[in-house]
């Protein structure tokens, strides 16, 4: 049966990758009636320096965005992962049967190491097995991610496979597919054409984000870099232009479209006429979105009563699952 299961770090300020990459994607899946568990991953968080008094807010912050982008708690299971203990326990028993070498070829664990490898923490090095232990719990059959997870998902597959064969228990954890759709799979940098937009990149007009208000978006679109070409006529076209070929993918994921249709819009006409119509493309599409986060989190109850209703769900389809896996490893069963 399908099931599918995403989450988000609740490691602050979501920007518009993690909007056209992961959010809006959620609520579309969610319209598909397959069963869809969306959690908040304050674990996954704190591998780097996470201030406790601000953790609690930032969960809530990502469950507002859950909410406000139209996640119905009564349709979808929205958790916070810390509120379900079998998360960590699975990847205590993943971390016994993935290999050094695996976690060795990660990329994103190199790019946020960076030169400081020996001062990152062990869970920013194990993250991806965490990650394998979030998805194959509830047994995911789908994950829809961005382009920048798709060789954690790789590893998920090997860890699920790995498990099959070490304890003798074939399809028990089936190998989940990544979704990676759409033609905002991988949002750029509106600075650099070759670097994704990030919540750590130091410089804030890099990325729009979702707290932004429409001043700020219009600034930031109207500064992002660009050749100084009109638009061309085919996707083609926008082959070695990384910048340009950017912002038609925004637009098109804005807009539901595809980039073939924006061109059609915006052949022959340069950044000056094309920019002023992304900003409001930008604001119109998520001003509705920010507005209902802030509501929200002017009183968090509404926010906590989903995110309790959705822990104990998830619990519910957790634990038994957890327990199995315990008597399939031999562990003490009393
Ligand atoms: N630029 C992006 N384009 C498309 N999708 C993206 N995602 C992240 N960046 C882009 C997707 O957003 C989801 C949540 O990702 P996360 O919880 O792992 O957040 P993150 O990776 O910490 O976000 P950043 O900004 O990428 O953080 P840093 O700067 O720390 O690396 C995922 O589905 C992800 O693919």
């Amino acid at each position: 049966p399908r099931r599918i299961l995403s989450g988000i770090q609740a490691s602050g300020a979501l920007h518009l990758g993690n909007y056209l990459g992961a959010l809006k994607r959620f609520t579309e899946l969610q319209e598909t009636g397959a069963p869809l568990f969306v959690f908040v991953a304050d674990m996954h968080a704190i591998t780097v320096w996470q201030e406790p008094e601000k953790l609690a807010a930032q969960t809530r912050e990502i469950a507002a965005a859950y909410l406000a982008s139209g996640l119905d708690p009564a349709k979808a299971v929205i958790f916070p992962q810390s509120a379900v203990p079998a998360h960590a326990e699975l990847a205590w028993i993943f971390n016994c049967v993935g290999r050094l070498g695996w976690l060795d070829r990660m990329t994103q664990f190199k790019e946020k190491s960076g030169k400081h490898k020996e001062r990152s923490s062990v869970g920013l090095y194990t993250y991806p097995v965490l990650q394998a232990a979030d998805i194959l719990l509830y047994k995911a059959t789908e994950v829809p991610v961005g382009e920048d997870q798709k060789q954690h998902l790789e590893l998920t597959r090997d860890i699920a496979q790995k498990f099959n064969n070490d304890f003798g228990t074939p399809g028990y954890f089936p190998l989940p597919e990544p979704l990676i759709q759409g033609p905002a799979t991988r949002v750029m940098s509106l600075r650099d054409g070759a670097a994704k937009m990030s919540k750590s990149d130091p410089s804030d007009l890099s990325r729009i984000n979702l707290t932004d208000d429409a001043d700020a978006i219009a600034n930031k679109v109207r500064k992002a870099k660009t050749d100084m070409e009109p638009l061309p006529e085919t996707v083609e076209g926008l082959e070695g232009r990384p910048e340009a070929k950017n912002l038609v993918a925004i637009y098109a994921a804005l807009a539901d479209t595809t980039r073939e249709a924006v061109l059609a819009e915006f052949a022959g006409q340069g950044f000056g006429a094309f920019k002023p119509k992304l900003a409001e493309l930008a604001v119109s599409s998520m001003a509705n979105v920010t507005a209902e986060m802030r509501r929200l989190m002017a009183d968090p109850a509404e926010i906590d009563r989903a995110l309790a209703a959705g822990a104990e769900k998830a619990r519910e389809v957790a634990e038994p699952t957890i327990a199995e896996v315990k008597k399939i490893v031999g562990f003490w069963q009393g």
